[in-house]
């Protein structure tokens, strides 16, 4: 059996979205809250040295990383499903936007979070922030560029990649930094949004202690 610890609304809804997804895969969800000194104990550094969510367990292993655990249940689970052959063009493209959406999307989010609402106040930095924004707007013009015209990232059908990249446009309009444009990400998302799957992973709210 597999146990996933989750907090509401973190990147752990990525993956009971994709196990949700996928159907039929037993699973129990370990949930916390942000801050929860549970996180911090060392019993579960030793899963995860950052304190963070989601952890994977799988029978005697443990591991991190969202985009990680999404591409081993795929591999585990999937069979076919929700990803590009391994010999298909679009599996470059595909492994890309997976990756993108951590390493790309993901980091100005942060740091906007960070000097809007989870840095002491003292520690805020103005310009930082505005910093942030400025390469956000450039990381969403990307991911506007790249679904103008489509309907999804890749492969005209919705995969892991859009899962990966759609967790972080939840964030973005959470926060309140998501602009009204483009269309083409606002209708992809909206798509995204109305699948079964998406409300299951994210119906727990968002779990700030
Ligand atoms: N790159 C990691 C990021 C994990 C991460 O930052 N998780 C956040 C929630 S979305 C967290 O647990 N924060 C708690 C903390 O920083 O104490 C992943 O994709 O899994």
């Amino acid at each position: 059996m597999l146990k996933l610890h989750h907090v509401p609304g973190a990147r752990s809804c990525r993956v009971i979205w994709l196990l949700e997804e996928l159907g039929g895969i037993d699973y129990v969800l370990e949930t916390h809250r942000l801050g929860d000194p549970q996180l911090r104990a060392p019993e579960y550094r030793r899963l995860n040295p950052a304190g963070k969510v989601p952890t994977l367990e799988d029978g005697d292993v443990a591991f991190f990383e969202s985009g990680a655990i999404v591409q081993y249940l795929l591999e585990r689970h999937g069979r076919g499903r929700l990803e590009p052959a391994i010999d298909s063009p679009a599996r470059g493209p595909f492994l890309q936007w997976m990756h993108w959406s951590e390493a790309s999307l993901m980091p100005p989010l942060g740091q906007i979070n960070a000097h809007k609402f989870v840095l002491r106040e003292a520690d805020r930095i103005p310009r930082a922030l505005e910093l942030a924004r400025r390469q956000f707007a450039k990381v969403l013009a990307q991911l506007g560029d790249a679904l103008a015209g489509r309907d999804y990232l890749v492969e005209d059908r919705f995969t892991a990649a859009d899962l990966m990249a759609g967790y972080g446009i939840v964030l973005a309009r959470l926060v309140g930094e998501l602009p009204p444009g483009p269309p083409a990400l606002h209708a992809w998302f909206e798509r995204l949004a109305a699948r079964p799957a998406f409300e299951r992973a994210f119906r727990g709210g968002f779990g700030i202690a």
